[in-house]
């Protein structure tokens, strides 16, 4: 794995999901103070320097991350409870999942659930799901009504880097 990659995952790990593995606290908006976030890598093992974060972060090929007033985010995909403050938006008509073929049978039981995460992640376009689902296996794209799922009232967010969140999917917007 390149240095790049490796940052980013070890960003992700802490910046989502296991934030007191190395000491640090989320704002409630996911915020960590930059240098904060440095020392506390360094003191467990994963030194990193500043022009390898902002390397990471800018060339990050998901824009994972943000950098602002020197705090840093991850921009989506937690499992600790933040609150992004991010405004409803109304979906484009269709958007699409990516999953793979051993999930489809509970999935049209249940339809899509956030699982781990806070959100069930749409893309806007078929290759990005297609993506998205090959991480698992065999990719599987399913569509979804998110017209139909907004006039019944169903909510939906985009992240800063162009992923669609919504809390759930019942299976009768699936195709
Ligand atoms: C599946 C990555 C059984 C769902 C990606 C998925 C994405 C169900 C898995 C982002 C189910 C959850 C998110 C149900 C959903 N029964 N399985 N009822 N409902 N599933 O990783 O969407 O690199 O939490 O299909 O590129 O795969 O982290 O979600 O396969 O954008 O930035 O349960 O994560 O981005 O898996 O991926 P995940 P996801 P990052």
């Amino acid at each position: 794995m390149d240095r790049m990659t490796e940052i980013s995952k070890y960003l992700s790990k802490h910046l989502r999901h296991r934030p007191e593995r190395i000491g640090v606290t989320l704002s409630p908006g996911g915020w960590v103070d930059v240098d904060e976030l440095l020392e506390a890598a360094a003191r467990h093992g994963f030194p990193i320097t500043r022009a390898e974060l902002d390397e990471a972060v800018a060339g990050n090929d998901k824009r994972r991350f943000a950098i602002e007033d020197g705090r840093i985010r991850a921009l989506q995909g937690h499992s600790v409870p933040v609150d992004l403050d991010l405004p409803a938006v109304a979906p484009p008509p269709l958007l699409y999942h990516g999953t793979t073929e051993r999930f489809l049978p509970a999935i049209r039981r249940e339809g899509l659930r956030p699982m781990g995460r806070h959100a069930v992640h749409l893309s806007p376009d078929r290759e990005t799901a297609r993506r998205v689902g090959a991480r698992r296996g065999r990719s599987v794209v399913l569509t979804v009504d998110a017209a139909g799922m907004a006039a019944a009232g169903h909510l939906f967010q985009v992240s800063a880097n162009g992923v669609w969140l919504t809390a759930a999917v019942p299976p009768e917007y699936l195709r």
